[in-house]
């Protein structure tokens, strides 16, 4: 009975309640109370072979978390763990304190009600920090002295961040960025730092470049899950990630006073490093092998944080994020019902009538390639109307090449629905548009020579039934309701095996 009881505070008492861990080595506990976390004890070379084992295990949906304990040369104590979520929507789950048993459509509205709650972050004295347990400054920091992989054979150096949170602000407002962006390993206090052109991290430091100043910069690289969610997902430039990560966690996100620049440092985490990007500070880097599964970009000239002061626990665990193709990227489940939510919420913001679903399905390059929307049809023009606010909504508009809208009655995170309308609502002469030069970025390999990118194209694709004929296109075949009660009431006695299918449309009367 008080077991029941616990199941039940544990999935779905969170409306206001913070979940149920306090950090990544509380979440760790949770997950491996659940049989999601394995844990490897024999040496392992971070020199690809720690990426090879991560791609090898991740090969089906739900594998379970890697943490490498034992790191072949490391004198630091330190672990690594790689496929925090990947394509297991039951640990997102988990780190959100919903049911794990529930349907992607049904993850994807819940995800959706919790990420409407905004909860600012709370400040705890730097002694009382855990990341504090350590911390040295100046000369005293020796990033190379942390065991830091090399994934993929073609990548051109070691990547200290890649499941890492990376914070800025911004000059104008003071509005603190997180943002996830890779970081390549240069020297004992110099790191390589990507952003893609329109990512708020660049766009902050393309502010403070133009005042002629610095622009600081905070890396944390032991996160917890949803911090690191959170900043994978694109938010309104004028907002704060911390905030949308506190509203998660119904409990504000743990900040601390930094030792040498002015923002915060998170208090939680397993590792931080606090710095400097300073204009024309530039060194070569990647390529990587990316979220696409193509070493996306050439080695091209990026900025360098200039370290100031490292803070960490001891015997730290690195998160480390795999880019691959799918399942076997760290973008995966999680990231694909969270971005789903997101352009939902956007398009509720925008007021446009009549959506029901969405999702970004994470094979299409980890969920950026591809956008299905469902729509209840209301009037002529509605679903290219919603098409093209969709293609182009902050949620969406990066990347993504594919924009699919469907009725109501196809299930979007059904890719067999999807194509089932795809190959009957939809007449390729009359229902494709393209747009051209849109946000995309320097890692997609079909632009082609690379100076091309980063401008991209989407198609625009209609598989809604035509509006023209809506009243008179073929009717779907479907079960009537009364027959369909009826063989579920008989399946047993049928002798049929599992659970009868639930359906969610039916053969209406008079049609
Ligand atoms: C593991 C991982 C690695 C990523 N690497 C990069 C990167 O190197 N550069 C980049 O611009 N975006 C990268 N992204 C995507 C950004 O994190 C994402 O677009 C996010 O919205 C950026 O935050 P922003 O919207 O506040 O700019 C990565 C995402 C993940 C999950
Ligand atoms: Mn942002």
């Amino acid at each position: 009975m008080e077991e029941q009881a616990s199941e039940v505070t544990r999935f779905e008492s969170q409306e206001l309640k913070p979940v149920g861990w306090r950090d990544l080595r509380d979440w760790l506990k949770l997950i491996e109370n659940d049989g999601a976390l394995r844990r490897l004890t024999a040496g392992v070379d971070p020199d690809e072979e720690l990426a090879a084992i991560t791609y090898l295990a991740t090969r089906q949906e739900n594998a379970p978390a890697l943490l490498f304990e034992n790191l072949d040369g490391d004198q630091t104590g330190t672990r690594i763990l790689t496929n925090m979520l990947g394509a297991s929507k039951e640990r997102f789950a988990s780190a959100l304190g919903i049911d794990p048993r529930l349907s992607t459509a049904a993850m994807i509205a819940r995800s959706r009600q919790i990420m409407k709650r905004r909860i600012a972050p709370t400040w705890v004295a730097k002694d009382a920090a855990p990341v504090n347990e350590v911390v040295l400054a100046g000369e005293a920091v020796d990033l190379t002295a942390f065991p830091v992989p090399r994934f993929w054979p073609g990548d051109g150096g070691r990547y200290i961040g890649t499941g890492d949170i990376t914070l800025t602000a911004s000059p104008d407002n003071g509005r603190i960025n997180v943002g996830c962006y890779r970081q390549m390993l240069h020297g004992p206090r110099r790191v390589g730092l990507y952003c893609s052109p329109g990512k708020h991290g660049l766009l902050d430091r393309e502010g403070w470049w133009a005042r002629g100043e610095p622009c600081e910069v905070v890396c944390a690289y032991g996160v917890d899950p949803v911090l690191f969610m959170v900043a994978a997902q694109t938010f309104g430039m004028n907002q704060s990630e911390l905030d949308v990560a506190g509203g998660l966690m119904g409990r504000g996100v743990r900040l601390t006073e930094a030792e040498y620049v002015r923002l915060p440092i998170p208090a939680d985490a397993e590792i931080v490093i606090e710095g400097t990007l300073h204009h024309g500070d530039l060194l070569p880097e990647g390529p990587l092998g990316e979220f696409t599964g193509y070493y996306g970009r050439e080695r091209s000239p990026q900025p360098v944080i200039e370290v100031k002061a490292l803070h960490y626990r001891r015997s730290p665990i690195f998160t480390h994020a795999l880019m691959a193709k799918y399942p076997s990227c760290e973008i995966g489940a999680y990231y694909a019902i969270m971005r789903s939510a997101r352009i939902l919420d956007d398009l509720e913001a925008i007021g446009v009538p009549g959506v029901v679903s969405a999702y970004s399905h994470p094979a299409a390059a980890s969920g950026w390639g591809m956008a299905v929307v469902s729509i209840e049809q209301k009037y002529a023009g509605h679903s290219a109307q919603v098409l093209s606010l969709a293609a182009q909504c902050p949620a969406a508009a990066y990347y993504t090449k594919w924009v699919i809208v469907v009725d109501e009655d196809v299930d979007p995170t059904d890719l067999n629905d999807v194509l089932w309308a795809l190959s009957t609502r939809c007449h390729p002469s009359d229902d494709l548009d393209i747009l051209r030069n849109t946000w995309s970025t320097g890692l997609d390999p079909s632009q082609y020579t690379p100076e091309a990118r980063p401008y991209g194209s989407k198609l625009l694709i209609n598989a809604c039934k035509p509006h023209r004929h809506i009243k008179q296109f073929p009717k779907a075949t479907a079960l009537r309701r009364s027959v369909y009660d009826r063989v579920v009431r008989r399946w047993g006695e049928l002798g049929l095996s599992g659970e009868p299918p639930q359906l969610h449309a039916f053969h209406a009367d008079g049609a």
